[in-house]
């Protein structure tokens, strides 16, 4: 008798096991956000959750600058690649306007513009002293007029124009770093900072447009000054391929621990 009542109570146990297991895979989706862990959630380190979470693309020269200030700083994120002809609606809901980067702090915070990135990032940690070599003006010479050669040297059916013309006046703009560079190597002194840093990934693009017509150019500090910045670890870091995140991805942290 005894073994018989035995039985039936094991495999009771052993149902309600096999209910408890069903149950808790059920509710968080039944309970909402609050309590909702999908099994990626959990295998991701919960110190990725509590970092900031930088949308990008690539080879976006905006979002390149961000990614180098963010990788000096140590300023660890969670990387999300987007495609900018398919933008996450989270990123869309954190900024309407619908431009990368755009970084969203733990706090909800929203930083879409990529220099507000690169001095928050330096703001928060500046182990090389990147805030040092900020130079507002030459910034904004790049943003301004360069951007809008490299633009139209780059498309000029775009734009319908002649792209030859936006080259000439772009190099321009590429003779005056040039002579800057000669006094000391970088923009702002011996050292790189975030002039450079803010400057370099535009003047790559320009670059890349035409490379024998720009290697027959005699820039040979701002050639000089570009070759070594594109060949640092810091820069093979910002360039690290992710593929394009998807909300249900566990997060990539970057930069890298
Ligand atoms: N002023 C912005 C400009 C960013 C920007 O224009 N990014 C481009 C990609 S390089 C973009 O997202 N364009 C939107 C699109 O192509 O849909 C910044 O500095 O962050």
């Amino acid at each position: 008798m005894a073994k018989y009542v035995r039985s039936p109570d094991r495999f009771s146990q052993l149902w309600l096991k096999i209910v408890a297991r069903r149950l808790t895979c059920l509710w968080p989706d039944c309970m909402g956000m609050a309590m909702c862990h999908s099994p990626r959630e959990v295998q991701a380190p919960p110190s990725a959750l509590i970092h900031p979470v930088l949308y990008s693309f690539r080879r976006c020269p905006y979002a390149i600058r961000a990614r180098l200030a963010l990788a000096i700083s140590g300023m660890a994120c969670a990387l999300r690649e987007v495609k900018l002809s398919a933008k996450p609606p989270a990123m869309l809901l954190a900024s309407s306007k619908g431009t990368v980067p755009v970084l969203v702090l733990p706090d909800g915070k929203v930083i879409d513009e990529s220099l507000d990135i690169m001095r928050w990032a330096l703001g928060s940690r500046d182990p090389e002293g990147w805030l040092e070599r900020d130079d507002p003006q030459l910034i904004a010479q790049n943003d301004g007029p360069f951007k809008r050669d490299l633009d139209r040297y780059k498309y000029p059916e775009r734009h319908g124009i002649d792209g030859l013309a936006h080259r000439e006046s772009g190099l321009a703009f590429l003779w005056a770093i040039d002579t800057r560079l000669a006094t000391a190597g970088q923009l702002c002194g011996p050292l790189p900072g975030l002039t450079d840093a803010a400057i370099l990934p535009f003047v790559r693009q320009f670059a890349a447009v035409d490379p024998n017509w720009f290697a027959a150019q005699p820039l040979r500090h701002l050639k000089v000054w570009l070759a070594s910045h594109l060949a640092s670890e810091l820069f093979h870091m910002a360039m690290i391929r992710h593929a394009l995140w998807a909300p249900d991805d566990p997060p990539i942290l970057f930069p890298l621990p």
